[in-house]
């Protein structure tokens, strides 16, 4: 390379890496705006991000009696929610994946990991949210969450009937959820398996409030076949209070 090739070419390669640099903010402003229109920056990680180990529960196996009885939550936490965290954290090793941050962000782009973490990541999501969506205190919606909860689906009671039919309408397994959507209003939606609103696959996408777990393994020790009715038992033991704080983080 002649010197003033040279030259011109360390020009060039000097007004492209300006050209990349002044570059920089704007594809950073796009992903941004990206990020800003998408659900799950919007939620507060230091309230709510999960992490990859189970946490304990609040309340005792017994304290949701009758509604969801001892040995389904013993059980339910102990072998079936246990083994999701255990698992998802092999996948994470396998797949490299920084337990340090949050679970939120595997989920948001889970079309690019294996089944394996699609279902335990899902499974230790789901479950994780939904320990903490039951008390055995009795709770309601208020303010925000009712006013919008009534703006939405005219009442509680037309909230809680919806959402009971697409929870009984969920064929096999899967969860029942209530989520704020990208356009900012409550939705229902119903997921497979243990897929979830925070999976980019997921058809309807959106913050989950709450969850439902409609797997047999959730009610059938004391339900069998009764799924409607571990679904109305559901009312009785949700934590609103949390489904509350949750609403109020992403206003
Ligand atoms: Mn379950």
């Amino acid at each position: 390379m002649k010197e003033n090739s040279r030259r011109n070419f360390i020009q060039k390669s000097a007004k492209a890496g300006m050209a990349t640099l002044i570059a920089m903010p704007s594809i950073s402003s796009a992903m941004a705006a990206v990020s800003n229109s998408h659900y799950y920056p919007a939620i507060n990680t230091k309230l709510f991000a999960t992490g990859f180990d189970q946490q304990p529960l609040s309340f005792a196996y017994a304290a949701l009696e009758p509604s969801i009885d001892t040995p389904t939550m013993d059980i339910h936490f102990n072998k079936h929610a246990a083994t999701y965290s255990k698992n998802v954290k092999e996948a994470a090793v396998a797949e490299k994946v920084d337990m340090t941050k949050p679970l939120e962000d595997v989920l948001s782009k889970i079309s690019s990991f294996s089944a394996k973490m699609r279902n335990n990541a899902g499974g230790h999501y789901n479950h994780e949210l939904f320990w903490k969506c039951l008390t055995p205190t009795n709770t309601q919606p208020t303010g925000k969450l009712l006013a919008a909860i009534e703006k939405d689906f005219g009442s509680l009671d037309g909230l809680k009937k919806q959402l009971s039919e697409v929870a009984k309408n969920r064929f096999g397994s899967g969860w029942a959820w209530l989520i704020y959507s990208t356009d900012k209003k409550l939705i229902l939606s119903s997921t497979p398996n243990q897929d979830n609103p925070l999976m980019d696959i997921a058809e309807v996408k959106g913050f989950p409030l709450f969850g439902l777990d409609v797997w047999e393994h959730a009610y059938y020790l004391k339900y069998q076949n009764r799924r409607a009715d571990y679904i109305d038992s559901f009312w009785k033991v949700l934590n609103w209070n949390y489904v509350n704080e949750r609403f109020i983080s992403i206003q």
